[in-house]
Order: structure tokens, then C-alpha cells, then sequence
């Protein structure tokens, strides 16, 4: 079971107390339980099988501990169950809206029966709770800011999470052998969106396609063991559905079809629309088997997305780049960019040790960097308003950077720079003195706390930090976890015109919780003329291999690699950073 799910569960266990009425020490104590298992670097499972390490884990009694093994050995947790059956499941949903909380959502079933997201939803546009102490307008708004939000992002997984599921069902399809050819992922996966909603495969099967070999082929799929529904099973096509709830479509394409089928279920649909059109206008129909002429109904192309291209006068067109955002009027101007990529990288420029809370030491992070082929790294842990994680003081930090010329030396082969994660404070100052600042390589900055700021008190805090004539590196801009918390609200073209002023660098952290900025901001980045970091933020070894979704990320964002800076070798690399002051 994965700590994110052991997490859950103990986390619902705690809102369900809460609104049941539970007194706060028992409810937070589960709550507790849940934020340490959430951030645990080592599996919790493998933790639980040695009672003592586990309940040595701050805040974990043997009661905790005992829950934990149940959660672990079922599955679930009975005094969930017990309490979703007082409650109606639904409630877990109206728990899961942003900034409602438990003790409104207990409110508003006892006051209302309100049990669903859509009660909730309803009591607010109808101005129902503006009345109702402890609520208010501001309430209702943000109510229904959370239930936009709840259903834009329910069915949707993170891209780690999608490639780990497309990964275990190639795997399984590929075991059909020399019966097929090939497998590919399609749709919105291969455009490497950060969130995906389902999966799309193409297979193609050996040889000369027969009705024979695709009914074999899809017999076999259907019997992936862990289907648990299958929700459809057509002429070339199965559908169906995973235990974590992940939707998979498969379609088997004869060879001659597969260009124009990839290009089809690979989308977008906005992009395929446009395609369409362009082949009408030219005399062809294009569909998912093929190009064809209107007038005799010729078939011109279908084989590779290349030769679809072509034939409609165009080079081809990245998976990235297919969202209908110009870049079919880029292609016609032969403007379309060079797109970076995961070989264009030489470094990386955040990254936590066991200083603060990360899982690894300064050398086993550089060590694997190293042979991640990077030519340096940034040690990046948290200042000290981060209580949580630890964070350093000045009189650590002086300690830290150090610890990091030792390690340099001793590691051998990579160039370690001394920096920290400074934390942007409420007012928009930094969390480091000056003198401390000016003794650091490269400054990396940014903000955990008070995100709740309003648009134009955010706006002026990011302004005041750029000013700051240490500050290098701005770090997750928006603050983002995808699936979880909305972005800051500011203004994002008042702070990228800021960073060019003052050669600011923006950060694409590349952690698939967060991929901020997003695809739309690096690109406007890069229309203003903001230089670019892609920077995994990883807390353990193996994170530093996350970089990949944030070059996925930067290719939406049109990037290429002279954008990026750290695709530069390090004299350059600390060369295009804001200069120092003297
Ligand atoms: P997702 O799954 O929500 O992350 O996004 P996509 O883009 O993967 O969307 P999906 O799975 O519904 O369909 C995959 C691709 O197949 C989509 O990008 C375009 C194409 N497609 C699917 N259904 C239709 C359709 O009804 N009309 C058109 N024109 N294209 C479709
Ligand atoms: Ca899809
Ligand atoms: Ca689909
Ligand atoms: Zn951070």
C-alpha cells in the first residue's frame, strides 16, 4: 500500500470524527498520523513491520500503530466504514472541497442535510449561507470556487501515476509477442499533459490484419488481471476499467491505418478538428484510417503521422505542441520551435538533504546526479521559517555550505552549489540575512505560507522578494498541487515583466505534484523574455529522475533549450544568473 493512500485513509478517518462530533485530541491524532505518513520517505508498510521502528515515528502510539497494521492488512479501516455508514459516502467528497473544512461541512448536514457536493454547491448560489454565522459572502464564493475546482479534477491522475498504469499494461500486451508489432500510448498522455483522464493505446497487430488476429488480440487484454470492469469490447476496441479507478481504451490498428490513427486518438480534438479542416479545404478526408481524396476516394496516406503530415503541406508536429494554441499557423511559417530535451539538461537546481527534510545525504544525492550524467547540482534545503521541514537558520546554513564544499571535493566529478530553498515571508522579505545570501552560489526562493493571499497582496509580496537584489531564482511560482490546491492568485504578467527587469529566473519545478509553471506560463515566459530552471525538487534519490515531466511540461510551453538554463555548462549557467551586488 502506498503512504499516500495509508494517508487517506487516516485523514478521512479524522474529518468523519470531526463532523461525528469527536473531541479534537482524537480526531487531530489521526489528522497527525496522517501528515507524518503523507511526507514519510520510507514505505510505511515496510516501517509497520517492525512495531517498535513504528512507533517511534513521532506522534505514533501503539494505538496509532495498531490502526496503521489494520490499514495495512485490509485495506481499510473499520471505524472509517463505521462512520461512512452514519454519513453518506458522498460526505467524503464535500470533505475534499478546498477550504470548507470539517466543522462548516458537520454544519451544514446537521443544519441542512447538505451531503453532497451539489447541496453544498446549491446552498451557496443561492445565497443560503451568507447569512448563517461563521460563513458570510466571502464564504460562499470561495464554496463554489472549490466546487469548480472539485469538478474539474475528479478522474484525473497525476502524469507519474498514468505513466506508471500505461507502463504495467504495455507490459502485459507486449507479452501477446511476434502477434503484434508495436504498442503505443496515444491521446493526452503522449502530449504529456500533467494530468491525464484516461489512458488511449494503439496496437498494431504482426503482419496482414485479419478480424482473426484483432479478436485474438483484444481477448487477451480483456484478460489483464487486475480489470476490474470492463466497459467495452468492440470490433477493434476494449475499454475498461482498474482498481485505482484509472479508465484504459485500447484500439488495434492495421499497420497501413496506424499514422492516422495515432494522429487521431492522440488528439487533441481541437488539433484533430483543425487537421480536418486544412484536408477538406485540399480535397482530402482524414479519418482514423486514413487520408483519402474526396473525389475517388483514394487513399494518400495513413501509414505514418509523417506522411499525413506532408501530404497536408505540413513539417510534423510535436505531441506537445497539438493543443491548437498556433501551432498549425507556426508550422505553415516554418516557426515552429526546436523543442528541449531530457539530454539537453545538464543539472539540476533544487533538491533537500537530511539537512532539512529531505531523505538523502548532500554525497548521495551528488552521487546520483552524477550518473545521471549532470554536470552540477544545487543543494537547496529549506531556510528557516519552514518549521516543518526543519528548516536552517543562518548559523546552519553557514554550516551547510561547508558541508557542501567537503562533499564537493569528496564526491568528485560534479560541481555541487552552495544554495538554500529561502523562503519568500508574507511581506515579500527574505528568510536569510544578507551577509549569509551573499555567501551562497545561487538563490533560490519561494513561498510556503500564507497562500491565501488576495490578488493584489500577492501581486506586491513577489514584487517586493524580486527586488531583492540576492534573489535569483523564482521557485514554484503558483504554489500549485495538482489535484489539491489551486494556484496563487496574482499577477503573473506584472511578475515575469519584474523578473526580465531584474534577470530573474522562473522555476518549472518538475515534480509531478506541482509542474509550476505550467505549460501556458513558460510560454509566456518566454515571450517576455524570462529565462527559465527545470529543477525536480527531489526529497530522495530516486525524485532526481522526475526531471523528465518538467521537460514534458517545458515542451507544452514551447520551450527550447536556450530557454532553459540549466542546459548550459556551469561557467554559463552561473553566468546567465542575476549578477550579485558587488
Ligand atoms: P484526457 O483523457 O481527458 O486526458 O484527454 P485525451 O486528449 O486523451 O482525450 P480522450 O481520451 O477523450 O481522447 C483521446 C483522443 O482521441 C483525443 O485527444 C482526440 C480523439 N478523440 C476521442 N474522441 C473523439 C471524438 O469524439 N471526436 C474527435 N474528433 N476526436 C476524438
Ligand atoms: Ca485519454
Ligand atoms: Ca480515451
Ligand atoms: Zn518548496
Amino acid at each position: 500500500m502506498e503512504n499516500r493512500e495509508v494517508a487517506r485513509i487516516l485523514r478521512q478517518t479524522a474529518q468523519l470524527l470531526e463532523i461525528d462530533g469527536a473531541i479534537i485530541g482524537r480526531y487531530r491524532s489521526y489528522e497527525k498520523a496522517a501528515e507524518l505518513i503523507y511526507s514519510l520517505h520510507e514505505r510505511v508498510e515496510e516501517v509497520a513491520k517492525d512495531r517498535k521502528k513504528l512507533t517511534e515515528l513521532p506522534g505514533i502510539g501503539d494505538n496509532m500503530a495498531e490502526h496503521i497494521d489494520e490499514i495495512i492488512a485490509t485495506g481499510d479501516y473499520g471505524l472509517r466504514q463505521k462512520l461512512l455508514k452514519k454519513y453518506p459516502a458522498t460526505m467524503l467528497q464535500v470533505l475534499s472541497l478546498q477550504g470548507l473544512g470539517p466543522k462548516k461541512a458537520a454544519f451544514l448536514w446537521k443544519e441542512f442535510k447538505a451531503g453532497t457536493v451539489e447541496d453544498v454547491a446549491k446552498l451557496a448560489r443561492e445565497q443560503k449561507l451568507r447569512e448563517v454565522p461563521g460563513f458570510g459572502e466571502k464564504t460562499e464564493e470561495n464554496i463554489l470556487k472549490a466546487v469548480e475546482f472539485f469538478q474539474r479534477s475528479t478522474g484525473r491522475f497525476r502524469i507519474n501515476a498514468a505513466e506508471k498504469t500505461a507502463e504495467q499494461v504495455t507490459e502485459y500486451i507486449q507479452k501477446l509477442g511476434d502477434q503484434i508489432d508495436l504498442i503505443t500510448p496515444a491521446g493526452s498522455l503522449r502530449r504529456g499533459k500533467e494530468t491525464i483522464g484516461d489512458l488511449d493505446f494503439i496496437v498494431v497487430p504482426a503482419g496482414k490484419s485479419s478480424q482473426k488476429k484483432i479478436d485474438a488480440i483484444c481477448e487477451h487484454i480483456l484478460k489483464f488481471p487486475p480489470i476490474e470492469q470492463v466497459l467495452a469490447h468492440g470490433e477493434n476496441k476494449v475499454s475498461f476499467l482498474l482498481p485505482n479507478g484509472m479508465q484504459v481504451d485500447v484500439r488495434v490498428i492495421p499497420a497501413e491505418s496506424y499514422g492516422a490513427a495515432l494522429l487521431y486518438f492522440t488528439g487533441s480534438k481541437e488539433h484533430n478538428v483543425a487537421l480536418r479542416g486544412r484536408a477538406n479545404v485540399m480535397g482530402y478526408t482524414l479519418n482514423e484510417y486514413a487520408l483519402t481524396t474526396l473525389k475517388g476516394g483514394k487513399v494518400v496516406a495513413g501509414r505514418t503521422e509523417e506522411e499525413v503530415y506532408a501530404k497536408l503541406k505540413l513539417p510534423y508536429i510535436e505531441p506537445e505542441l497539438r493543443e491548437m494554441t498556433g501551432e498549425i499557423e507556426a508550422a505553415e511559417n516554418e516557426k515552429l520551435p526546436k523543442l528541449i530535451t531530457l539530454e539537453d539538461i545538464r543539472g539540476d537546481l533544487q533538491m533537500h538533504t537530511t539537512a532539512s527534510d529531505g531523505k538523502h545525504s548532500i554525497e548521495q544525492m551528488a552521487e546520483t546526479a552524477r550518473e545521471l550524467g549532470y554536470e552540477y547540482i544545487a543543494i537547496t534545503d529549506h531556510s528557516k521559517a519552514v518549521t516543518v521541514a526543519n528548516g536552517l537558520d543562518e548559523r546552519r546554513t553557514m554550516q551547510q555550505i561547508k558541508k557542501i564544499r567537503e562533499a564537493e571535493k569528496s564526491v568528485g566529478g560534479i560541481r555541487l552549489l552552495a544554495s538554500s530553498e529561502v523562503d519568500i515571508l508574507k511581506d515579500g522579505s527574505l528568510d536569510m540575512s544578507e551577509e549569509v545570501l551573499a555567501q551562497l552560489d545561487v538563490v533560490v526562493t519561494s513561498v510556503h505560507s500564507y497562500m491565501n493571499l488576495d490578488r493584489s497582496a500577492m501581486t506586491e509580496r513577489i514584487l517586493a522578494a524580486i527586488e531583492n537584489p540576492y534573489m535569483q531564482i523564482l521557485a514554484h511560482p503558483t504554489g500549485r498541487l495538482l489535484l489539491r490546491r489551486d494556484p496563487f492568485d496574482y499577477d503573473m504578467e506584472k511578475v515575469l515583466d519584474a523578473c526580465r527587469k531584474h534577470g530573474v529566473v522562473v522555476e518549472c519545478n518538475a515534480y509531478p505534484d506541482r509542474l509550476d509553471l505550467r505549460d501556458v506560463h513558460l510560454r509566456l515566459a518566454k515571450q517576455r523574455g524570462v529565462k527559465v530552471v527545470i529543477s525536480t525538487d527531489a526529497h530522495a534519490t530516486v525524485q532526481l529522475r522526475v526531471m523528465k515531466y518538467g521537460v514534458e511540461t517545458a515542451r507544452r510551453g514551447w520551450l527550447e533549450a536556450r530557454d532553459v538554463i540549466n542546459t548550459l555548462p556551469t561557467g554559463k549557467l552561473l553566468a546567465a544568473l542575476r549578477a550579485k551586488p558587488a
